[in-house]
């Protein structure tokens, strides 16, 4: 029993032993080295040459209406938008005299949140306020 142990020991040591002498043999005739040889193949790690795109943006607007209180919209971009009073009230203003305005840029998921949580409070309260969103 304890042959056999040392007869595999000693057959796996050898192996070991080729493997390491083995000199690294050039894939190619040009001679390129090996590790130009294994590049692209996902056996090294390599700075990658894709750059990561960036997340898509979305503008969260917010559109006018005749019949929601002022101090509602400056209460609720406060809220949700983390303004202060004096941003609030620019945006609110802009919205009810252009028609339309931006309260913010965000990522898809964050946009779509803002939109439902904003068109939730509106509606919960009574308010036709309108929220929607659309690609920066
Ligand atoms: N036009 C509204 C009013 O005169 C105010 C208002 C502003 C409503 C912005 C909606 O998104 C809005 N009471």
């Amino acid at each position: 029993m304890t042959a056999l142990i040392v007869e595999q020991l000693g057959k796996f040591l050898l192996m070991k032993q080729e493997r390491f002498k083995t000199p690294p043999t050039p894939l190619n005739s040009a001679g390129d080295s090996a590790q130009d040889a294994i590049a692209g193949t996902g056996l090294i790690a390599e700075k990658s040459k894709l750059k990561p795109k960036k997340p898509p943006l979305y503008k969260v607007l917010l559109l006018n209406d005749d019949y929601t209180p002022m101090e509602f919209v400056i209460m609720l971009l406060m809220r949700f938008f983390d303004m202060h009073q004096e941003q609030a009230e620019r945006i609110m203003i802009h919205v009810h005299t252009k028609g339309v305005g931006v309260c913010g840029v965000f990522p898809k998921e964050i946009a779509e949140t803002k939109v439902r949580i904003v068109t939730d409070f509106a509606s919960e309260n009574q308010q036709p306020l309108q929220c929607t969103m659309e690609k920066n």
